[in-house]
């Protein structure tokens, strides 16, 4: 399976910031990504957890039990040399997810140390960079098992 990780907050979706996440909430992302795997004939893991730690044993599932990784880390996108360390530490391509366009807001938001690991980065698109974050994954997962 790609694994579809979501960071602390995206629980809150579709309930307040509307001007700046939108209105979708996760569980519209989650059939979003259902939708997209089911067209290309993949399988997802689908999950959100507002700890750190528990984002870092994801990772490391998806290094044992996946084909890539797909990643909206939220604020610990700008913190976590953890998350960092986690998908550099497996062997498995990670693309990284913001619905936001994260460099176009706050100066704290422009560092992102995940994209020091990440394969790729999709921002600004909203849900939909889920979509394009999912069909680059399983593109990459496919090139490697060549
Ligand atoms: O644009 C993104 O996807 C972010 O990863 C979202 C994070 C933010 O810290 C990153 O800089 C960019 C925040 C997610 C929290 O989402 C909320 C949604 C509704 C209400 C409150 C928070």
């Amino acid at each position: 399976p790609v694994f579809v990780l979501n960071g602390p907050n995206l629980n809150l979706l579709g309930t307040r910031e509307p001007e700046i996440y939108g209105t979708t909430t996760l569980a519209d992302i989650e059939a979003l990504c259902r939708q997209t795997a089911d067209t290309l004939g993949v399988s997802i893991v689908f999950e959100q957890t507002n700890h750190e730690g528990a984002l870092v044993e994801l990772i490391h599932q998806a290094g044992e039990k996946g084909s890539a990784i797909v990643i909206n880390p939220a604020a610990y996108t700008h913190t976590s040399i953890a998350l960092l360390d986690a998908i550099k530490g497996v062997d498995v391509p990670a693309i990284e997810v913001h619905l936001s366009q994260p460099v176009a807001r706050e100066a704290f938001r422009a560092v992102s140390y995940v994209s020091l690991a990440a394969a790729g980065t999709i921002s600004g698109l909203g849900a939909r960079g889920y979509e394009l974050g999912i069909r680059a994954a399983v593109q990459l997962a496919q090139a490697r098992a060549k």
